[in-house]
C-alpha cells in the first residue's frame, strides 16, 4: 500500500489508487501555468478588458452611466443618488443606487447596487439555489470600524454638471462627482490625487433575463435544411434577442462557462463589475498580495518587461508557483496604495470575487486641466470582478502611515501574537511520530539551537481526518506535549477544511447531518476530492458550522493535544483537487444562499477565523492568545493570526522573492507573514539554506518547513560550518525578540508594518521607492539587506539618508551617502545588518533554548548615536506574551531617550501612564526582578572616555555602574559599554555621566 509519503505530489497521490498508475502522473517540477486561467479564458475579464480596449481606443467614447440629477440628495455625510445605465440604443435605462459616505477617518466610500428588478423579468435558473441579490455581505467579514459619518462634510459647489463635497478631518479633502458621465475626482488640497472612472471604464453588467436562442429545427433524412420563411424568423428572434445589448458584446461566457472539464453554470448570467481608478502624478503603486513579484506593481497589458496578464486575485492553490508573475497565488487584500514623493493615496476594492487588475502608467494625466500634476506619470488601473458590489475606500494620506492606521481601523489590525510565534517554527512534512518529534526536540537543545515550535503536517492523522491520530506512530501525543513543554515549547497540528467522506468519522456523520458543508447547485452537499480521498467541506460562513467546529477542538474532544498545542490551516482557498482551478466550483451554495463565485476569496479568512475562535475558547477561563497560521487570506486576516506564502521552491529565486513577498503583506495591512525557509519543495544546497536561515531570522513569522519529499534538514544537519552559521542566525533572532515583539505591538495599534520598505520610512527619497530587497525592522533603525544569490560575498545596501550607519556586529561605521549605494561584506558567516544612528532598541543578550525561557531575563540596550553626535531614542513593549492582561494594562512600555548635551540617558512611561493607576498583577510583578542588564553606545562620544563610573538613579535610590570605553580604531567607531545598570525595566530611572 502506498501512502503520500512515497509520492512527489498531490497529483500523484490523487491518480495513485494504482501503484502502477503512479510513474505516469509523477508531475514535472514546473507549474502548471495553463491549470490557471488567463485573463481572456474568464468571461467577464475578457469582456471587461475588451470594453476597456473600445472605449480607450475611440475618441468619441460615452460612458453610459449618468447620475440622475434629481435623485441626488446630501444629508449627514452622505450623497446619496441613482445612476441611469443606458443599455442599448433604444435609450434602455438600469438603475444603479450610488451612496458615497463620507468618513471621519477622512476616508471615503463610494458604493453601488443594483436596484432589485421585477421578479418575472429576472428568472433565476429555475434549478437554481443561488440568491438574486448582488452579494453585499463581505462587509460584514472584513470592516470592524471606521464608518462614522463626517458630519462636517459638506456640499461646497453644485451645478447641473457636478457636485463637490469637502470632507476630512482638516477639511483638506474634496471629492467632485461628476455626473454626466458619472466619476469622482479625489483631491487633497485642491490637487487631484485619485480619478474613478476618468478613462470610462466603469462597468456592472446588469442583470438580464435569458432569452433561449431559438431551437435548433430538427433535420430529417432528406428534407430540405430550413424554409426561407423559418429562416427570415429565426434571424428575426435573433436580431430581437440581441437589440437588448449594446453591440459586439461577447455573450458566449454569459450563461455558462468551461474551464478544462469543468463548467461553470451562471444562474444569474453576467454581473461583473469593474471601474477605472487612475492615480494622477503617482508612479508607483503597491499592495495587492499575493504575487510572487515585485513590491511595486508592474505595468500589465504588454511591453518590454511588462506583464501582459492583470494582476489576479482568485485564491488558489498553485502547485510550484513561477516566479515574477501576476497570477494569482493562495491569498488575497485587494488593496493598493500609490506612493510619489509628497503624496501617498489608497483604494481599498472590496469584493470578495474573482478580481482582476490591468495597470498601465502614462506620461502626464489625460485631462491637461489637473493642475500641477499633468507633467508627471500616472497610473492607470482596471479592476474588475466576477460579482457583487461596486465598493471602494479611497485613502487621501498624505503619508504611508495615514494609509496603514487607516486601512487597519477599517479592517482591524494585526492581532497581538504570543511571544513564541516570533521565535522559530520547525517544520516538515512530517515528523512521522511522537518519538521522531522527542528526537528532534532533543537534538534542537544537543546542539544549543533555539526553537520554539514544532509541527505537525496532514501524517500525524488516522488516515487523513482530522481531530484523530494515527496510534501507530503517535501512541502518545499528550505525552509528546509534556516533554515539549518542558522547556516552554509548543507543538501546531495541522487541521484542514476538508473533511473525510466516510463513515464511521463522527465528524463527517455531524457534518452532514447539521448540514454544515458547503452545497453543491443542486443543493445536496459538495462532494469532491481531496488529501483523505472523497471529502465534504466545512462551510465556516455559518455561525452554527463555527460554534460546531469550535466544539471539536476543545481539549475532551480533540484527545491528545494540550495548551501547548497550536493550530495550523492549510487547503482553505479552499484547494479541491478535482475542481475547476484546484478549487470549488463557482456555482457551490455557502450560508444565506450566496454562490461560492460572490465569496470565494473571503472563504480562506471564515475558516481561519472559525479556528481562531476554536482554539480561543477550548477551555473556560484559559485566557491565551490563539495562533493559528493561514495559507489563504483576504483584507481582515491579520485580525486572526499569521500566514505563509505557500509552497516555495528550494531555489535562490524562491529566496529572493520572498522579501518583496513579505513587505507587500505589511502594506497591505497584514504583517505577521513569512516563506518557508529553506524552500518548501526541492533540497536546498547549504549555501541556500544557510543563505535563507540568515534571511528568515527577519521574516515577521519564522518557519523552516520542507516537501515530503525533501532530505531531511533541520539546522543540526546542516554540518559546519552551517549548523553554526544557521544557529547563529537563530540566536540573533532570539537575542533581538524584545524588538520584535515592540514592533508587533505597534503593528497591533497603529497598523505599522513590522519589516518597512524604504519608500515606508522615507517616502521622500524617489530613488529608493521601488526598492524591495532591503528593509528596517520596526522602528529600530535596524536595515538589512539578506543575501539572495549564490557565491555573493558582499552586497550594496541602498543607504536613504544622511544619518550615520554602523555595522551590527563590528560596530564599523559605515562610509555612507545618502541616495547612494555602499558595499559592504558578506562572507556566508555574515547578515548585511546595519545600524542607523539615532535610536535605541532592547536585546536579550542570553542565549537560550525557547523563547519562553529567556521571560525573566535582564535586557541589553543598545544606542546608536545619532550623526548630530549626541541624541538616539527607541522604545521597548514587553508584557505576558501570552495572556489577555495586556488589554487591562499589564504591560510595560518604555520611552528611552539619550540626551547627548547632558549626558545621559532616561526611560519613561512611552505613553505617559501613571504607574499608579495600573494595580499589578502577577507577571508585573514578577518583572520588578528583570533589569537593565547593559547599555551599549555605539559611537559614544569622547565624554565617555572621561569616566571609569556612571551613576543610575531610579526609584528614588542613586548607585553606580561601570563603564568601559574603546575608543574609534581602523573604521570602527568608537563605543561605551554600560554594565550591571541594575535599574528595573519597569521603572523611570536615569544614567548620568559624572
Ligand atoms: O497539497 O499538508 O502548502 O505547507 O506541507 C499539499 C501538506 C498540502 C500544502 C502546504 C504545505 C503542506 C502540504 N500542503
Amino acid at each position: 500500500m502506498l501512502t503520500p509519503g512515497h509520492m512527489s505530489g498531490r497529483w500523484t497521490s490523487l491518480f495513485c489508487l494504482l501503484s502502477v498508475l503512479c510513474a505516469l502522473f509523477t508531475p514535472a517540477v514546473s507549474v502548471k501555468e495553463h491549470d490557471f486561467k488567463k485573463c481572456d479564458q474568464s468571461g467577464f475579464c475578457k469582456r471587461n478588458r475588451a470594453f476597456a480596449d473600445q472605449a480607450v481606443a475611440s475618441s468619441s467614447w460615452h460612458s453610459p452611466y449618468n447620475v440622475l440629477p434629481e435623485s441626488k440628495s446630501f444629508k449627514d455625510g452622505q450623497l446619496q443618488a441613482t445612476i441611469l445605465k443606458t443599455i442599448n440604443d433604444n435609450g434602455d435605462t438600469v438603475r444603479l443606487p450610488v451612496t458615497i459616505s463620507f468618513l471621519q477617518s477622512g476616508l471615503a466610500r463610494v458604493t453601488v447596487d443594483e436596484e432589485k428588478r421585477q421578479k418575472k423579468e429576472i428568472e433565476l435558473r429555475h434549478d437554481s439555489k443561488a440568491r438574486k441579490e448582488r452579494y453585499n455581505e463581505a462587509e460584514q467579514w472584513v470592516i470592524v470600524g471606521g464608518l462614522a459619518l463626517d458630519k462636517g462634510a459638506k456640499v461646497t459647489y453644485e451645478d447641473k454638471s457636478q457636485i463637490t463635497v469637502q470632507y476630512g478631518p482638516t477639511s483638506n479633502f474634496e471629492a467632485v462627482i461628476k455626473l454626466a458621465p458619472f466619476g469622482i475626482e479625489f483631491k487633497r488640497d485642491g490637487k487631484t490625487q485619485i480619478k474613478f472612472n476618468d478613462r470610462g471604464l466603469l462597468n456592472m453588467e446588469h442583470w438580464r433575463p435569458k432569452i433561449e436562442p431559438p431551437p435548433e429545427p430538427e433535420k430529417k433524412e432528406g428534407e430540405a435544411e430550413q424554409t426561407e420563411e423559418e429562416k427570415k424568423e429565426a434571424e428575426k428572434k435573433e436580431e430581437e434577442r440581441k437589440a437588448n445589448e449594446p453591440k459586439g458584446e461577447d455573450e458566449s461566457t454569459w450563461w455558462d462557462e468551461s474551464f478544462g472539464s469543468n463548467t461553470d453554470t451562471k444562474p444569474r448570467g453576467p454581473e461583473s463589475v469593474a471601474l477605472d481608478i487612475s492615480f494622477v502624478g503617482f508612479e508607483n503603486v503597491f499592495g495587492i498580495p499575493s504575487h510572487a513579484g515585485p513590491l511595486s506593481l508592474k505595468e500589465t497589458r504588454g511591453g518590454e518587461g511588462k506583464y501582459t496578464e492583470p494582476y489576479r486575485m482568485y485564491n488558489a492553490d498553485v502547485f510550484e508557483y513561477i516566479l515574477d508573475s501576476p497570477m494569482t497565488l493562495y491569498g488575497s487584500i485587494p488593496f493598493m496604495q500609490a506612493h510619489r514623493k509628497d503624496s501617498s493615496v489608497g483604494v481599498f476594492w472590496l469584493n470578495a470575487a474573482e478580481t482582476w487588475v490591468d495597470i498601465t502608467k502614462a506620461a502626464g494625466s489625460r485631462n491637461p486641466l489637473s493642475l500641477g500634476t499633468s507633467s508627471k506619470t500616472t497610473t492607470h488601473t482596471h479592476w474588475i470582478s466576477e460579482s457583487g458590489l461596486l465598493d471602494v475606500f479611497v485613502f487621501l494620506g498624505p503619508r504611508p502611515e495615514d494609509i496603514t492606521r487607516k486601512y487597519g481601523e477599517l479592517t482591524g489590525f494585526t492581532a497581538m501574537p504570543q511571544e513564541f510565534a516570533l521565535g522559530y517554527h520547525q517544520c516538515r512534512w512530517n515528523y512521522v511520530s511522537d518519538e521522531d518529534v522527542k528526537d528532534v526536540d532533543r537534538k534542537m537543545d544537543k546542539f544549543k539551537i533555539p526553537y520554539d515550535v514544532i509541527w505537525l503536517d496532514i501524517e500525524y492523522t488516522d488516515e487523513k481526518k482530522y481531530f484523530t491520530w494515527d496510534s501507530h506512530s503517535f501512541p502518545d501525543p499528550i505525552g509528546m506535549g509534556k516533554q515539549l513543554d518542558a522547556h516552554g515549547r509548543k507543538l501546531v497540528t495541522i487541521i484542514d477544511p476538508h473533511i473525510k467522506n466516510v463513515d464511521n468519522y463522527e465528524v463527517n456523520s455531524e457534518l452532514k447531518s447539521k448540514e454544515f458543508a458547503v452545497k453543491n447547485k443542486e443543493g445536496n452537499i459538495f462532494e469532491g476530492w481531496c488529501w483523505p480521498g472523497s471529502s465534504h467541506w466545512i462551510d465556516a460562513f455559518s455561525p452554527a458550522a463555527r460554534e460546531w467546529w469550535a466544539s471539536l477542538f476543545k481539549y475532551d474532544r480533540f484527545k491528545g493535544t494540550m495548551e501547548n498545542t497550536w493550530i495550523w490551516n492549510d487547503m482553505n482557498e479552499p484547494s479541491v483537487f478535482n475542481g475547476p482551478e484546484t478549487t470549488m466550483p463557482k456555482d457551490n451554495i455557502h450560508y444565506g444562499g450566496w454562490e461560492h463565485r460572490d465569496v470565494h476569496n473571503l472563504n480562506g479568512m471564515t475558516f481561519h477565523n472559525a479556528t481562531h475562535h476554536a482554539v480561543e475558547s477550548r477551555k473556560p477561563g484559559e485566557h491565551q492568545r490563539p495562533f493559528v497560521l493561514t495559507r489563504a487570506f483576504f483584507a481582515g486576516s491579520q485580525r486572526v493570526g499569521a500566514m505563509w506564502t505557500g509552497d516555495n521552491q528550494a531555489e535562490w529565486g524562491h529566496l529572493q522573492a520572498s522579501i518583496p513577498m513579505v513587505l507587500s503583506q505589511g502594506i497591505a495591512g497584514f504583517p505577521f507573514s513569512g516563506a518557508d525557509v529553506g524552500g518548501f519543495f526541492g533540497n536546498p544546497e547549504k549555501e541556500l539554506q544557510a543563505r535563507w536561515y540568515q534571511a528568515g531570522a527577519f521574516y515577521p513569522f519564522f518557519r523552516g518547513h520542507a516537501h515530503i519529499d525533501a532530505r531531511r534538514r533541520e539546522p543540526y544537519l546542516a554540518g559546519e560550518p552551517y549548523t553554526s552559521i544557521i544557529t547563529a542566525a537563530l540566536r540573533l533572532r532570539y537575542s533581538l525578540l524584545p524588538s520584535w515583539y515592540t514592533a508587533f505591538r505597534q503593528a497591533a495599534v497603529d497598523g505599522s508594518p513590522i519589516i518597512r520598505p524604504m519608500f515606508y520610512t522615507n517616502p521622500t527619497e524617489e530613488a529608493g521607492l521601488a526598492i524591495d530587497d532591503q528593509f528596517f525592522v520596526g522602528n529600530t533603525g535596524l536595515l538589512v539587506k539578506p543575501i539572495t544569490e549564490k557565491d555573493k560575498n558582499s552586497v550594496d545596501i541602498w543607504i536613504p539618508d544622511s544619518e550615520v550607519y554602523y555595522d551590527y556586529f563590528t560596530y564599523n561605521t559605515i562610509p555612507t551617502v545618502k541616495g547612494h549605494k555602499v558595499t559592504l561584506d558578506a562572507p556566508l558567516h555574515k547578515i548585511p545588518l546595519l545600524m542607523q544612528g539615532g535610536h535605541i532598541f532592547a536585546r536579550r543578550d542570553r542565549p537560550r533554548r525557547s523563547s519562553a525561557l529567556m521571560k525573566w531575563d535582564d535586557y541589553t540596550l543598545v544606542v546608536t548615536i545619532g550623526r548630530d553626535g549626541k541624541s538616539a531614542e527607541g522604545d521597548l513593549y514587553v508584557d505576558d506574551g501570552s495572556s489577555f492582561d495586556f488589554q487591562a494594562g499589564q504591560y510595560i512600555h518604555r520611552k528611552f531617550v539619550l540626551d547627548g548635551a547632558a549626558g545621559a540617558i532616561s526611560s519613561v512611561d512611552a505613553e505617559g501612564r501613571d504607574p499608579k493607576t495600573v494595580k499589578e498583577g502577577e507577571w508585573m510583578a514578577k518583572m520588578h526582578d528583570v533589569t537593565v542588564d547593559k547599555i551599549i553606545v555605539v559611537g559614544a562620544p569622547a565624554s565617555w572616555s572621561k569616566s571609569k563610573e556612571v551613576t543610575v538613579e531610579s526609584e528614588g535610590k542613586t548607585w553606580t555602574a561601570s563603564v568601559s570605553y574603546t575608543p574609534a580604531a581602523k573604521g570602527r567607531a568608537a563605543f561605551a559599554v554600560v554594565k550591571k545598570v541594575g535599574a528595573r525595566i519597569g521603572a523611570d530611572w536615569k544614567l548620568v555621566l559624572p
